[in-house]
């Protein structure tokens, strides 16, 4: 007898509203804050937009693939989880590290995302994205100490989680954490739904912490 799995009870809807807002190529066109804002941060190619929508529940929100560092626009997205909840922003930063990248589009990415991360915008939260077989390199530790020295809140994930089996995942996990001095990285994809209900859960927890 074939066993079928029930995830229905399990699984969190997808979110009551996801809609683009617009895109900024430069501060002067970052939106006003509206409360609590999620950045999603990580080299080219690691699964930022991918993890954006498997999370949300939104196929196509943000657009996967295409050409490796072409997006070098900052992505507004307007989320609303639940009916009497208030909206939160999604942030989808361009990607680092393309490998064919010329030296301005380097210094661009550096100035468009430093604006960002450094702008005063209010309760934050950065997700800090690697493909887990690459780990953490010297961009992500560089990345990690400045978000421990300017004291923005920061999460570790590790994408594309599918392509290891669960055991290596689990001790590639720690070894990302020790590396860049978090806990443990959290496990994340976009095709299993992997780490989608431990996503869900540590976004609002860090949004609580800063209501309460
Ligand atoms: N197997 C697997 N593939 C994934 C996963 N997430 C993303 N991918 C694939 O990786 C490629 C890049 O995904 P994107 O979500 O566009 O990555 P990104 O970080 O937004 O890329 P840029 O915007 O160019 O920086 C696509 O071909 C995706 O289908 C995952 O969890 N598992
Ligand atoms: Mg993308």
């Amino acid at each position: 007898m074939s066993k079928t799995i029930d995830r229905s009870k399990k699984e969190t809807p997808p979110a009551l509203e996801a809609d683009f807002v617009t895109s900024a190529a430069a501060s002067h066109q970052f939106p006003s804050p509206i409360g609590f804002e999620v950045a999603v941060l990580g080299r080219s190619n690691c699964g930022k937009s991918s993890l954006l929508n498997r999370w949300l529940g939104r196929r196509g929100l943000a657009k996967v693939g295409g050409t490796p560092g072409r997006t070098r626009l900052i992505n507004f997205f307007k989320v609303t989880w639940a009916p009497n909840e208030a909206p939160m922003y999604v942030v989808d930063l361009p990607g680092y590290g393309y490998a064919a990248a010329p030296k301005d589009m380097v210094d661009s990415w550096r100035q468009l995302v430093g604006d960002y991360l450094t702008a005063d915008r209010g309760p934050r939260l950065a997700l800090l994205l690697m493909d887990i077989r690459r780990g953490a390199q010297a961009a992500e530790k560089n990345l990690a100490n400045w978000f421990n020295n300017s004291g923005l809140d920061f999460k570790v994930v590790a994408t594309k989680c599918d392509k290891m089996s669960m055991g290596l995942v689990n001790k590639t996990l720690i070894a990302i954490g020790k590396d860049l001095g978090v806990g443990s990285a959290m496990p994340f994809s976009s095709l299993s739904s992997l780490g989608r209900e431990g996503l869900i859960k540590a976004v609002k927890l860090t949004r609580d912490s800063f209501i309460s």
